[in-house]
C-alpha cells in the first residue's frame, strides 16, 4: 500500500468573517451582500467538518488565518492617520474598500496555491506556488501572508519548495487550487495535472465569457507548471465554458471535482468536453492510470441547481478500503434535483460509496463550499513528517481551537462594525494568542498595524 497520502489543508475562519458583496462574478457573494455574518460560527462549522474527517482517518490539518484589517493597504490609498482614524475615514468616503481590508478570504483555501506532488515534480519535491489571486481587491493581497504562513507549515526546503505568487497582473491571473486536479493510480505514483483557465490574455482567438470576469489565465496556468518542473506530457490545459463562467461559475471547482481515477463534472464544465476527456484519458495511459468520468447533464442539475446547490464543489476523498467518500455541503440535500442525482450514483458497487454533508452556510453564503475551505496536498510519510506538526487537526487541538474561537469571536459581523476600533484589537488579539496554539511564533507580522 502507498504511504502517500492526501492532506487537506483547511482554512480556519477568520474573526472578522463577513458579508460585503466583493466578488462580482460569485453570485452568493452578491447575493448576500450586508447580510449579518456570525464569524463565530463560521468558524465552529469549519472546525466540525476538519475534526469530524479526521475523526474518519482522513488527513487533515489546517491553515490559519491573516491578519485584519490590513491598515497596510488603506493607508497606501490616501487613508492616513491612527487606525481608528483611518477606519473612520474609510467607512465614511469608501465602505467598499474598507470591507476588502477586513475581509477572512483566506479561509478558501483551495485559492493559496496550486500545489504539485513529489512524484510529479523534476527535483522531487513537494511544489506550491502562492496565487496571486489579482482579479479581486480584498483577495489580491492574501499572498504575502499565503507565502509566510506556507514557508512556516512546508519549511523543509529538502522535501518543499514555496513559490511566490505570479506578478500581479491580468496576464497572470491566478486563483491556484480551484482551478487544478490531479488525477492519478495512487497519490504516490506519477499523475497527470489538469489546468483549467477561463481566458487567455495573449491569444485572442480563445473565447473569454461576456458578464463576469475569468479569473485564471492560460499564461498563469503555463507558468505554474513550469515552476513545478512538471512533464509536458502529464499536463492538461483546458479552457472552462466561458457561458457557464457568465453563469456564476467562477471558478472550475464550482463545476468539476476530479480525484484519483474520478471526474466528476457538469457537461458545462468545459469549452470541449470530448477533447478534454480523450487528452485526459490519453495522458492517463501514460501513467498506467484510467479514467471514470461521471458526468451530470443539465437535464438532471441545471448550471443554476449546480450553483446554488455546490454539487460539485464537493471533496472526494478515500477511505482506506478504497472506496469514495463524497463531501457535499447540506445545501445539495436541499435541492432537489441534486438530491435526486446524488441518491443515484453514491452506493455500494459505485466509484462514489459515501455520501456525508456538512452546515457550512456561513461560508457558503460568499460563495465558498467544502471544496474551496481546504488545499490539497499529497504527502509522502517522510514529507508528512518534515510539516510544521501543530497545524494537524487532531481531537485536543479541535477542543483548544474550539474553545479559542468561542473565547474572542463575535457571533455578529455587520458591514457597520467594520469601523469599530475595538474590532481591531479583538482581532489581533485572537491571532496572537493563536500563534502560540499552533506553535507558529513569527507567523504573522504585525508592522503595517502600528497606531
Ligand atoms: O473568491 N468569496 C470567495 C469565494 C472563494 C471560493 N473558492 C473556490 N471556489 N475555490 C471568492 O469569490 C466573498 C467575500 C465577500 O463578498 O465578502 C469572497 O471573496
Amino acid at each position: 500500500m502507498s504511504m502517500t497520502r492526501e492532506f487537506n489543508f483547511d482554512g480556519l475562519v477568520g474573526p472578522t468573517h463577513n458579508y460585503a458583496g466583493l466578488s462580482f462574478g460569485n453570485v452568493a457573494s452578491s447575493g448576500n451582500v450586508r447580510a449579518p455574518a456570525n464569524p463565530r460560527q463560521a468558524a465552529l462549522q469549519g472546525l466540525a467538518k476538519m475534526q469530524a474527517l479526521a475523526a474518519r482517518g482522513f488527513a487533515q490539518a489546517l491553515l490559519p488565518p491573516q491578519p485584519r484589517p490590513n491598515l497596510g493597504l488603506l493607508r497606501r490609498i490616501g487613508f492616513t492617520g491612527s487606525a481608528a482614524q483611518v477606519l473612520a475615514r474609510a467607512a465614511a468616503e469608501a465602505p467598499v474598500l474598507l470591507a476588502a481590508a477586513w475581509s477572512a478570504s483566506p479561509m478558501w483555501t483551495a485559492n493559496a496555491a496550486t500545489v504539485s506532488p513529489s512524484p510529479d515534480t523534476a527535483d522531487g519535491r513537494v511544489h506550491l506556488t502562492v496565487a496571486n489571486l489579482n482579479n479581486k481587491l480584498h483577495r489580491a493581497y492574501e499572498q504575502s501572508q499565503t507565502a509566510r504562513t506556507l514557508r512556516a507549515i512546508f519549511h523543509d526546503t529538502r522535501h518543499f519548495c514555496v513559490h511566490d505568487a505570479l506578478p500581479s497582473t491580468p496576464a497572470f491571473g491566478d486563483e491556484g487550487a480551484a482551478n487544478h486536479t490531479r488525477f492519478c493510480a495512487g497519490h504516490g505514483k506519477p499523475g497527470v495535472e489538469m489546468f483549467v483557465h477561463g481566458r487567455s490574455e495573449f491569444d485572442t482567438r480563445i473565447p473569454g465569457p461576456r458578464r463576469y470576469p475569468a479569473r485564471q489565465t492560460l499564461e498563469a496556468s503555463q507558468a505554474v507548471a513550469r515552476l513545478h518542473g512538471l512533464d509536458p506530457t502529464r499536463v492538461l490545459h483546458v479552457l472552462q465554458d466561458a457561458a457557464a463562467i457568465d453563469q456564476g461559475v467562477f471558478h472550475n471547482d464550482v463545476i468539476a471535482v476530479g480525484s484519483g481515477s474520478v471526474l466528476l463534472y457538469h457537461e458545462h464544465a468545459f469549452a470541449d468536453e470530448a477533447a478534454t476527456l480523450s487528452s485526459l484519458r490519453e495522458k492517463l495511459a501514460r501513467v498506467h492510470a484510467g479514467l471514470e468520468p461521471i458526468r451530470v447533464d443539465a437535464g438532471a442539475v441545471s448550471l443554476r441547481d449546480a450553483v446554488e446547490s455546490y454539487l460539485f464543489n464537493s471533496q472526494l476523498l478515500d477511505r482506506p478500503d478504497g472506496n469514495l467518500v463524497l463531501v457535499v455541503p447540506q445545501e445539495c440535500l436541499e435541492n432537489r434535483p441534486v438530491a435526486r442525482f446524488l441518491e443515484r450514483i453514491v452506493g455500494a458497487g459505485a466509484p462514489i460509496a459515501e455520501l456525508l454533508s456538512f452546515d457550512l452556510r456561513q461560508s457558503m453564503r460568499n460563495g465558498g463550499g467544502p471544496a474551496c475551505l481546504r488545499l490539497r496536498v499529497a504527502l509522502s510519510a517522510g514529507e508528512a513528517a518534515a510539516i510544521h506538526p501543530g497545524v494537524i487537526m487532531s481531537d485536543a487541538l479541535h477542543g483548544r481551537l474550539v474553545q479559542w474561537v468561542e473565547r474572542h469571536y463575535r457571533d455578529r459581523l455587520l458591514p457597520a462594525d467594520l469601523a469599530d476600533p475595538q474590532l481591531v484589537g479583538e482581532a489581533r488579539a485572537a491571532l496572537e494568542e493563536l500563534e502560540n496554539l499552533l506553535g507558529l511564533p513569527g507567523l504573522y507580522d504585525w508592522s503595517d498595524a502600528q497606531d
